[in-house]
């Protein structure tokens, strides 16, 4: 079965004015299609890793036939992150951090200020095109890092459970050269529960 484009909860203009519609639409239907659809291509030639999970072709690059390998890294790991950005955010609403997940968020940074710190560091410093990232580790304990392209955590051994994306593409219309207020934005389209919902 071909990889196909997740339809979105919610609809292009719904995240404004942190996401305007139009970076929204280009972003899911343009850029996150063209993952997918170079992800197709690779796999065609080896059919039988159309039977594996994602998570299992990503978690395990060095088992991929070395002429697709690093097709599958970009255009699988690009479809795998961005489908992940588009479930852990959503409308402004009343998206509250559960008391689980607050503790869990403690015992990992400190407090809620501490990890939004240090996230929103490793997005920002993020040199070119990548993901800041929220993600678990094997002990349960969650820890922030980046990467650069459409690398994931999974390739790392991390479980990811939010993700910005901080190419240009995700904010340039709106945001230009200023990243840190796109970051800024972001805290307020996050949905906690889906976030919460990706724990292992
Ligand atoms: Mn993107």
């Amino acid at each position: 079965m071909a990889y196909e484009l997740p339809q979105l909860q919610y609809s292009y203009d719904a995240l404004e004015p942190y996401i305007d519609a139009k970076t929204m639409e280009i972003h899911h239907s343009k850029h996150h299609q063209t993952y997918i659809t170079n992800l197709n291509k690779a796999l065609d030639s080896y059919p039988e890793l159309f039977e594996k999970s994602l998570e299992d072709l990503l978690s395990n690059l060095d088992q991929i036939p070395e002429s697709i390998r690093m097709a599958v890294r970009n255009g699988g790991g690009g479809h795998y992150n961005h489908s992940l950005f588009w479930e852990t955010i959503g409308p402004k609403t009343d998206s509250r951090i559960s008391e689980n997940m607050s503790k869990l968020i403690s015992d990992s940074f400190g407090n809620f200020d501490s990890f939004k710190d240090e996230f929103t560091d490793k997005a920002t410093k993020q040199f070119g095109s990548g993901w800041g990232w929220l993600a678990q580790d094997k002990s349960g304990k969650l820890v922030t890092l980046s990467t650069p392209n459409q690398d994931t955590p999974l390739s790392s051994g991390l479980n990811p459970i939010l993700g910005i994306d901080v190419w240009e593409h995700a904010y340039y219309l709106n945001y230009q050269n200023k990243r840190p207020e796109y970051i800024k934005a972001f805290w307020e389209i996050i949905n906690w529960e889906a976030v919460e919902s990706k724990l292992k």
